[in-house]
């Protein structure tokens, strides 16, 4: 049977459009849905909206719209997404749909019902925008640490037993090492639950824009609680625990950063308290500025994906933040290293590569590939170097390190394009034509590799590739890595894979 493997984004609250920090989680789990299909896995990949709280309701109202045409019109932006980004989510999910409602109650329940949720009150200065609430010694000069204005709140609040957790957690942690990762994030965990964990208020009274609390119409949920509870409804939960048992073991939970506390601590408690299965990982990612600076509404410096997507396509887009950035540290997004590496990488290191070999092949045989295979040592050592790249990918992959997985493959491209001009193909047409046709052969079982190692990453240009040397769609799984290429009838008419712009344009 196949494995599964189950991979989540966050799900983006509806007060801001999709922009390049919610496309950067989304692509990066898109290349690990796609990397684990190529595997042969039983893939699940789960993305969506949060759509209650304080701040969609004030933002709804400020519009004149009710909350609910406010989410529908912001939620369909995200979606957007999908095409656009050329994302593969399985599932898309809407905290205000009904089944993710039953879903978040039917763990509310769980928890109340074993005795983890109590009614208490709750004290403190509550910042409306962020919808934290601040202790006195938190606050500067009066304002949240964010700067907004604060009001002193008392109210009747549910509470979660998180302070019973902090033993079961700590020992959760030692017994599975990779739960958090990067590392250095696990550090930072460890140190913050062996200072003590405090109840965590799970209910307000105060807002109507949320899930009710069953049994108490008093209270909605607060939005962690609900917003959590996401993982589990696309997986059929409470209805049915037969997907919750098969794809939860291998389920990552992809991440921003300053989430890591929500998941790898409220989120496995909240399960322990439960009695449910934990996740297999939580990966925190870094946090992406905008050339040096915070991105930010009032410094207009916020990158729409779309504008990106419309001036260098979605592969570059793709390629470029997994690349550019070692994944899990923060990192820049400038327009103009996304030239240089359009430029460098994939238009002249990836673009001529193809293009030479295979105009080659249209130019001097027709479009019939010359399939010859009496192959020399150099031609052996040049080959063999794929399937350790492979093996090298996968691993990083599980990683999830993406720019290190980019880096390996291009290692083979790098590879072709020296053996390319060591052999001289441009001279082998004039001198040797049976030597011409085994090293045409020999780059189109590295052109054939690298297609099928970049289907992940870049799956138009990917694709394209694959398609110009005609292989079968079956032969693009990394079941066939191994097998001689094998092309489908003659090569169909050549395609632009990448066009260069001018690097110093912005
Ligand atoms: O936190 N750099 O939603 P959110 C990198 N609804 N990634 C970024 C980013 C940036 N500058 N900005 C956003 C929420 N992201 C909750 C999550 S999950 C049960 C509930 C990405 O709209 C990153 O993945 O604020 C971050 O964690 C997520 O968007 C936050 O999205």
């Amino acid at each position: 049977m196949a494995t599964s493997f189950y991979i989540t984004t966050p799900i983006y609250y509806v007060n801001a459009r999709p922009h390049i920090g919610s496309a950067y989680t989304s692509i990066a789990a898109d290349v690990l849905a796609r990397f684990k299909r190529q595997e042969g896995c039983d893939v699940k990949f789960l993305t969506g909206t949060d759509e209650h709280g304080q701040k969609v309701a004030q933002s709804a109202e400020r519009l004149g719209k009710t909350p609910q045409t406010f989410c529908d019109e912001v939620s369909a932006h995200f979606r957007a997404l999908t095409p656009l980004l050329n994302l593969t989510p399985t599932d898309f999910i809407r905290t205000t749909e009904a089944r993710h409602k039953k879903a978040a109650q039917a763990l509310w329940t769980l928890l109340y019902d074993r005795g983890q949720i109590y009614l208490g009150i709750y004290a403190g200065w509550y910042d409306v925008r962020e919808e934290a609430f601040y202790r006195e010694e938190e606050l500067i000069k009066g304002k949240s640490p964010s700067g907004n204005s604060v009001e002193w709140i008392e109210e009747f609040s549910y509470f979660f037993k998180l302070s019973a957790w902090q033993q079961p957690l700590l020992e959760f942690y030692k017994n599975n090492p990779n739960f958090i990762a990067p590392d250095y994030r696990r550090n930072e965990i460890l140190r913050f639950v062996e200072s003590g964990l405090k109840d965590l208020s799970v209910s307000r009274s105060r807002l109507t824009w949320g899930i009710p609390v069953p049994n108490d119409g008093k209270h909605v949920m607060y939005v962690w609680i609900d917003a959590l509870a996401n993982y589990l409804t696309s997986l059929g939960f409470p209805d049915s625990l037969r997907e919750l048992k098969q794809f939860w073991p291998n389920c990552v939970h992809l991440v921003g950063k300053e989430i890591t506390r929500f998941h790898t601590i409220y989120w496995p408690a909240l399960l322990m308290a439960a009695d449910l299965p934990l996740p297999r990982q939580v990966f925190a990612h870094g946090w992406l500025t905008v050339e040096g600076q915070k991105m930010s509404k009032s410094l207009g410096n916020v990158i729409d994906p779309h504008d990106l997507v419309c001036a260098y396509g979605a592969d570059a887009v793709r390629y470029f933040l997994l690349r550019e950035i070692s994944f899990g540290e923060d990192g820049d997004f400038s327009e103009r290293a996304l030239r240089r590496r359009l430029n460098a990488d994939l238009a002249n290191d990836l673009g001529n590569l193809v293009q030479r070999v295979l105009s080659f092949i249209h130019k001097y045989f027709a479009a019939q590939v010359p399939l010859r295979r009496d192959f020399s040592k150099e031609d052996q050592d040049f080959l063999k170097i794929f399937p350790q790249i492979l093996n090298r990918v996968q691993k990083y992959i599980d990683q999830v390190f993406f720019h290190r997985a980019l880096e390996t493959i291009w290692e083979g491209i790098v590879a072709a394009n020296r053996y390319v001009d060591q052999q001289k193909p441009w001279l082998l047409v004039k001198s040797d034509k049976a030597r011409l046709e085994v090293v045409l052969t020999v780059l189109l079982e590295g052109i054939y590799r690298i297609g099928v190692l970049l289907r992940s990453f870049i799956p138009i240009s990917a694709e394209t590739i694959l398609n110009m040397i005609a292989v079968a769609p079956e032969a693009r799984d990394f079941s066939y890595f191994y097998t001689p290429y094998t092309p489908v009838g003659g090569l169909p008419p050549l395609d632009i894979l990448f066009t260069k712009v001018q690097e110093n344009a912005c």
